[in-house]
């Protein structure tokens, strides 16, 4: 049995407790940078003899003591088990090379993760029994550099670390928590999803590594009554961002607010989160000194007061809190029947600041076309000249037009189109209005999609990618799209070309579609197949055919592929007719009238610019729909002299 399926089954029939704080316990020794250091400690090998040497205060490194007093941190796992904890934690808050950094003791961050899963794990044995086992979880904390936040508010395009930095920070902490023994991981204390996401990112790659699959538990913090986290994502767009993490277990809340407060944003939470749910707050809101003064049998009576609205499976304490609290919690606990996960439809479930969900009543999805170098004219001179507060204004614009989502695009001869979007999103990141919605991220190029996943810090959308360069290109991109937390726009192109013909279509989406769900594991609902919108009225016969191909494609993918989504550029149609906005949009309207009708869920479109169906002159509509449905050979003649 995996401790996946042994921690699922004891959830099921009981809460699990989740041990207390460390730095609370910690602080009750009241240590001296000697003491930090190994104190009266024998130097008996060359990593304490560095130790005691190093050239940096270390005073207040709560991590080091693992190697340095390892006593103390053994003895206060050990309370912990005495109160009752199930899950214990390993003393790793701030154990990555990039928080170690403050103390410039990076150099010891392999060795304090690895002690700090030995010392856990050997008193978590003492303790366990068949009856009550008990586990490690070994805790990747936040870090003090931020991927989705800038540390200097005249400049909020900048970033202190990069994607690349955390993975590998993140990568070497879970390398030496699981040589130490750990059997749990735990991302917590999460105030920035995209910290989180390359957390996520990171446990992945280290699971292939090792050949391992650890449960994983997230737990995310919402900093105050606004229901935030500190990178402004409400807790259910958190949920979206972080859903699609390997193994996962449970995702809760810890820190920051004490149990009352905590009550809205945890009921939010548990109703949409389709895994167990995890709570350990703070021991109330810090007083004026600081500290946390709620007592053990407060704390634990409004946590049951949860417990009996069935809002959590596991049950703990974070600052301030003490074996006390964890021995109240435990006792409440027994009464406490765990909360159930959920049902979930299986919808397209998105997010930037908030959670955009793809429910069946929304008809259509708009999204922004105009943030596009190569699709406004306005867009890339603001780029090319480097105006990017006016690019950003583009995108509000299309946000307050009504664009559900934007669609990003840098790509142009003349633009290093990596930087231009990392430029891009990270200043828009910094822009409520503006990120509340989910990202597109638009390009030809790999290595730009990427770069733009690494700047988002929702649930996303990739555009695009398909089996141009064959099958195994298209499996590696798909499972890293799915590594990075996002949905995937996938178009109908394969390694002969574009699908020009609805037979072409059909083929490809159906072999993208058995690629994605059976050898990726990809979720069907997010796959969002474009199966080409090309230019009409153009003059040239064979193109006669295309708006309805499309039409017909929708159709037999919504009917074929269960669960895929339909997509398309919508302003691709009427290309014969630039300078003409009238009879462009009424061709799109027509076209959009039609195409939603088969199934088409979403489209990219100038927002706000879409005309009501029946609006259309009526003269009009029938010269357009002659062309769209291609009806008369002298279809497009008619038009282009009535335009
Ligand atoms: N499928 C997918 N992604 C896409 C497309 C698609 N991304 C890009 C494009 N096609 C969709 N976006 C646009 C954006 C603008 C226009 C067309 C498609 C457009 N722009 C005006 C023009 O060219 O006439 C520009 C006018 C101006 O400069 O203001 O039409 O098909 N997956």
């Amino acid at each position: 049995m995996t401790t996946y399926q042994q921690l699922s089954d004891l959830l099921r029939q009981r809460i699990l407790i989740i041990d207390g704080a460390m730095g609370t316990m910690i602080q009750k020794h009241t240590l001296n940078e000697d003491d930090f250091r190994g104190g009266k400690h024998h130097v008996h090998d060359e990593l304490h003899a560095r130790i005691c040497n190093h050239n940096h205060d270390l005073q207040g490194n709560n991590d080091l003591l693992v190697l340095t007093q390892p006593d103390i941190i053994r003895n206060i796992h050990r309370e912990y088990l005495a109160a009752g904890a199930d899950i214990i934690e390993t003393n790793t808050f701030s154990a990555t090379r990039i928080a170690q950094a403050d103390y410039e003791a990076q150099e010891f961050v392999y060795e304090i993760n690895y002690r700090a899963a030995k010392i856990a794990k050997e008193a978590a044995t003492e303790y366990s029994t068949p009856e009550k086992p008990r586990f490690v979880a070994g805790a990747l904390g936040p870090l003090n550099k931020s991927l989705s936040l800038s540390p200097d508010v005249n400049n909020p395009g900048y970033r202190s670390t990069t994607w690349d930095e955390v993975v590998a920070a993140y990568s070497e902490q879970l390398h030496a928590l699981i040589d130490g023994g750990a059997d749990i991981v735990l991302i917590e204390t999460v105030f920035d999803t995209l910290n989180a996401k390359a957390a996520i990112y990171a446990v992945n790659k280290v699971f292939q590594e090792k050949n391992c699959n650890l449960p994983v538990m997230v737990s995310g913090t919402i900093v105050d009554m606004s229901g935030r986290t500190l990178s402004g994502q409400t807790s259910e767009a958190f949920w979206n961002s972080i859903r699609h993490c390997p193994n996962l277990l449970s995702v809760g809340l810890n820190c920051a607010l004490g149990a009352e407060q905590m009550h809205p944003f945890l009921t939010e939470l548990s109703r949409v989160a389709t895994c167990f749910l995890s709570v350990y707050p703070n021991a109330g809101l810090p007083n004026e000194m600081g500290g946390y003064d709620e007592t053990p049998e407060h704390m634990a009576s409004v946590l049951q007061q949860f417990g009996k609205e069935q809002l959590y499976n596991i049950v703990g304490g974070c600052c301030g809190t003490t074996p006390d609290h964890i021995a109240y919690m435990e006792k409440n606990a027994r009464t406490i029947i765990p909360r159930e996960i959920p049902q979930q439809e299986s919808y397209m479930r998105l997010s930037g600041y908030e959670p955009f969900i793809l429910r069946p009543e929304i008809n259509f999805v708009n999204i922004g076309e105009r943030t596009n170098v190569t699709g406004s004219a306005k867009f890339a001179k603001l780029i090319k000249e480097n105006l990017y507060d006016e690019a950003l204004s583009v995108a509000l614009q299309q946000v307050d037009a009504g664009a559900q989502i934007i669609d990003i695009n840098m790509d142009e001869g003349m633009l290093d189109s990596e930087a231009a979007m990392v430029k891009f999103l990270n200043l828009l990141a910094a822009e409520p209005d503006i990120a509340r919605v989910p990202i597109m991220v638009d390009s030809s190029k790999w290595s730009v999609i990427e770069k733009g996943l690494q700047c988002i810090q929702g649930k996303g959308i990739v555009n695009s990618i398909s089996l141009k360069e064959g099958e195994e290109k298209f499996i590696e991109q798909a499972r890293k799209i799915r590594s990075y937390g996002a949905a995937t726009v996938v178009m109908a192109f394969d390694e002969q070309g574009q699908a020009d013909s609805l037979q072409r279509k059909k083929e490809i989406c159906e072999r993208a579609y058995k690629i994605l769900t059976e050898i990726v594991d990809f979720p069907p609902e997010d796959i969002i197949f474009d199966p080409n919108i090309f230019a009409v009225a153009t003059g040239i016969e064979e193109h006669n055919n295309y708006a309805l191909d499309f039409i017909d494609a929708t159709r037999w993918i919504k009917n074929n592929l269960p669960g895929a989504k339909v997509s398309g550029g919508v302003s691709n149609l009427s290309f014969s007719f630039r300078g003409n906005e009238p009879i462009r949009r009424a061709m799109h309207s027509a076209f959009l009238y039609h195409a939603i009708q088969a199934g088409m869920d979403m489209g990219i479109v100038n927002a706000g610019q879409i005309d009501i169906y029946d609006e259309i002159p009526k003269h009009t509509l029938e010269l357009v729909e002659d062309v769209l449905l291609n009806r008369r050979a002298d279809a497009t003649e008619r038009l282009v002299e009535l335009a």
